[in-house]
């Protein structure tokens, strides 16, 4: 098996380079934001609970993501790997992930690191939030809140795969398609090692 992490703060392109990257590796895609927002559209209990925590910019809590991710996983025991897009997001989660795939006999490749300013970033989810519909992504004090999370309680995760000497940071910045051949570069040239 082949895992990827591809990691960033909110809308620094991970789910916009995610839908390139399954196609051209063939892992099965892995987000836990889609995975949620299914939750919610489907009224389910995990997604009404979930619901109350992303409209104010704040993580769903580990327990709930974690036992989602084991599902999915159980339900996708075919899979050549996966590339996991805005997972984990908390060191609980890493620690949680590590485990799963340990019993899996398999581990992470290559964790990469999308680095977008944060001036460009709020631009982009706002001008998502004009038509995705995404309550998270019309209100400015909302993103910014996303933020402060993410500084808070995402950037530790970048620490810990540091230590296991995964991480490697990608310009975020640029067209789609330079990002993606950046992104590629990197994961081909973890394949051939
Ligand atoms: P996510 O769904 O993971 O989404 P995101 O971080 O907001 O965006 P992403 O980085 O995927 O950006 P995108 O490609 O779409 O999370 C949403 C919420 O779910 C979280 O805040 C949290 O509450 C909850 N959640 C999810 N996972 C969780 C977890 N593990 N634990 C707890 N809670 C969790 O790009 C953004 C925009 O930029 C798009 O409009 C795109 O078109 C544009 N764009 C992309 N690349 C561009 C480029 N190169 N130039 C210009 N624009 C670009």
């Amino acid at each position: 098996m082949f895992n990827l992490i591809l990691f960033g703060p909110p809308g620094s392109g991970k789910g916009t380079q995610s839908d390139k990257l399954v196609d051209k590796y063939g892992l099965k895609h892995l987000s836990t934001g889609n995975l949620l927002r299914q939750e919610i559209a489907d009224k389910t209990p995990l997604g009404i609970e979930a619901k109350s925590f992303m409209d104010k910019g704040q993580l769903v809590p580990d327990e709930v993501v974690i036992g989602m991710v084991d599902s999915y996983f159980e339900q996708h025991k075919e899979a050549r790997g996966f590339l996991f897009d805005g997972f984990p997001r908390t060191v609980a989660q890493a620690i949680a992930l590590d485990k799963l795939l340990e019993l899996k006999k398999t581990n992470i490749a290559a964790v990469l690191a999308l680095e977008v300013g944060e001036e460009e970033l709020v631009k982009r989810l706002l001008n998502r939030g004009k038509t995705s519909g995404r309550s998270d992504d019309t209100n400015e004090e909302v993103i910014r809140k996303r933020f402060a999370v993410y500084s808070n309680e995402t950037t530790p995760v970048a620490e810990h795969y540091k230590k296991a000497k995964k991480f490697k940071s990608i310009r975020g910045e640029g067209t789609v398609g330079q990002i993606f051949d950046a992104i590629c570069e990197a994961i081909d040239k973890k394949i051939q090692q």
